[in-house]
């Protein structure tokens, strides 16, 4: 733990900014009755109750049960027969027994939901239950609307459920979901921060958060993959080997964004002592098991093979640190040796002449072509051929993350694939446009969309920071032209 860190990450906590929802449902409901409310988009914030009784007096409390979706059918789900292999206590759902009417029952959770569906599990004949008000106190740091964009309809559509993905995501940190980690994830802020410099430009947020991964790194340098913040700052204490090295270019973005050098200073060292944590995790220059060796993220496929991606992610890390230290100054000659010296081992041991693709101990992924490309393994005319030639394979494993896919996208751009980057976007986004989304998901798949890595899809989170670039994609790459 770093106090001083923590000391400005604590300065930058932001105010968030409340608004008053209210329905009016007047609702009468008898035993095993129910009642759905709607209220017209997604929020993330706190709830109360105004309920009343009708008939004679009451002569048994009433037992009510709150279930709050994101999506609409999260109201019908069968919960008691939840087998995720995380919490069950994720879902949100609440009981509570009331005794005398009127009766104003403050919930004193936050939610994260466009739906609830208030049931009277239990009451007496002498009377019924009526709900007469439903107030939601909606909660964001977000500090403004911000104009939307696109050249067409759906392309403006994806734009706005995007902003208001981050948006609800903009809380006391950036969250990676409020449905249910309510928590800071490293990889997860370098994708926000991006979309935040193009749009709400809070960027005394992406400070904290850098302040907060900083201030609880271990004594070594390892970084927490993701920070809790309440009742006070702790790092999770598991370190993610891709996530790790990520901290780079989201130090790296922010002082591009900023010009604040002040920061870049204090925090390179700890940029630096990455790449030498990751060193430690190599042999003859590529990656040794990231997953028994500390948990390597890249994509939400259990399957994956990832030494050969995050291998990539360690050039793309490394690059970026080079290009860095070279803009402040440093003689930056070691690094660019070892970053040859990885390039070529990277491309020996992973790279399969008679497929003319990237393998990863027999299997092939998108994931692992897609970050030798970011790496810089390849030239973009090479980089070209082997995109396009994954895209005709289908013993592929595919992108199941918004997360994956805008990496997808970003080395369709390195490539010269502007036209089918685009294209990409908006079909992939556009779908989930289509499905009716307010905010945009954790994970989609369009040929699996109730798949979970989760065990169930009840946890899966339907607003989740990392799928909001397109509204980053649309401004820096489509729009206006390529901006610094
Ligand atoms: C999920 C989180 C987060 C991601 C990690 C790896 O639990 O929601 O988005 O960064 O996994």
């Amino acid at each position: 733990m770093n106090s001083r860190f923590l000391w400005t990450a604590k300065q930058l906590k932001p105010t968030l900014t409340k608004s008053k929802h209210v329905l009016t449902p007047k609702a009468s409901l008898a035993e095993g009755e129910h009642v759905d409310l709607d209220f017209g988009d997604h929020y993330v914030g706190r709830i109360h109750f105004v309920f009343q009784k009708e008939g004679r007096h009451p002569d048994s409390p009433a037992l009510l049960h709150f279930i709050f979706g994101e999506k609409k059918w999260e109201l019908e789900e069968d919960n008691s027969a939840y087998h995720g292999w995380i919490a069950k206590s994720w879902i949100q759902e609440e009981w509570i027994h009331i005794d005398e009417f009127p009766a104003k029952i403050n919930l004193s959770r936050r939610y994260a939901f466009r739906y609830c569906r208030v049931e009277l599990l239990g009451c007496s004949q002498a009377y019924r239950v009526l709900l007469q008000e439903a107030t939601l106190i909606s909660e964001t740091s977000a500090p403004e609307k911000i104009a939307i964009v696109g050249e067409t309809d759906q392309e403006k559509a994806i734009d706005r459920v995007s902003l208001r993905t981050l948006s609800e995501c903009m809380q006391d940190v950036f969250e990676d979901g409020p449905k249910r980690d309510h928590r800071l994830w490293l990889g997860d802020l370098r994708l926000q921060a991006l979309v935040n410099y193009q749009t709400y430009r809070h960027n005394d947020l992406v400070k904290r958060c850098l302040y907060l991964f900083a201030g609880t790194a271990d004594k070594n340098g390892v970084l927490s993959a993701s920070v809790f913040t309440k009742p006070k700052v702790v790092g999770d204490g598991a370190s993610m080997s891709d996530y790790s090295l990520l901290f780079i270019p989201t130090v790296y973005d922010y002082f591009k964004a900023t010009k604040d050098k002040e920061t870049l200073l204090e925090l390179l060292p700890l940029m630096r002592t990455q790449i030498k944590l990751a060193d430690a995790q190599m042999k003859g220059g590529v990656f040794l098991d990231p997953n028994r060796l500390g948990w390597c993220f890249i994509d939400w496929s259990l399957e994956l093979k990832k030494r050969c991606a995050c291998t990539g992610v360690y050039l793309y890390a490394l690059r970026e640190l080079i290009e860095c230290e070279r803009e402040l100054g440093y003689d930056v000659k070691s690094e660019e040796a070892r970053y040859q010296e990885v390039k070529e081992a990277a491309k020996k041991e992973f790279y399969d002449e008679k497929n003319g693709l990237f393998f990863c101990d027999g299997q092939l992924s998108f994931a692992s072509n897609i970050w030798m490309v970011l790496g810089g393994v390849l030239s973009p005319v090479e980089g070209k051929e082997i995109l396009l030639r994954l895209e005709e394979r289908d013993d592929v494993i595919r992108p199941v993350t918004p997360y994956m896919m805008h990496h997808y996208l970003i080395a369709l751009y390195e490539c010269g694939l502007t036209g089918k980057m685009r294209n990409l976007m908006n079909e992939y986004w556009g779908k989930m446009v289509q499905d009716g989304a307010d905010t945009f998901y954790e994970l989609f798949d369009p040929e699996h969309p109730d798949a979970s890595p989760y065990g169930s899809r009840s946890v899966n989170s339907y607003c989740h920071a990392w799928s909001c670039t397109p509204s980053y994609l649309l401004r820096k790459y489509f729009l206006h032209g390529e901006q610094s």
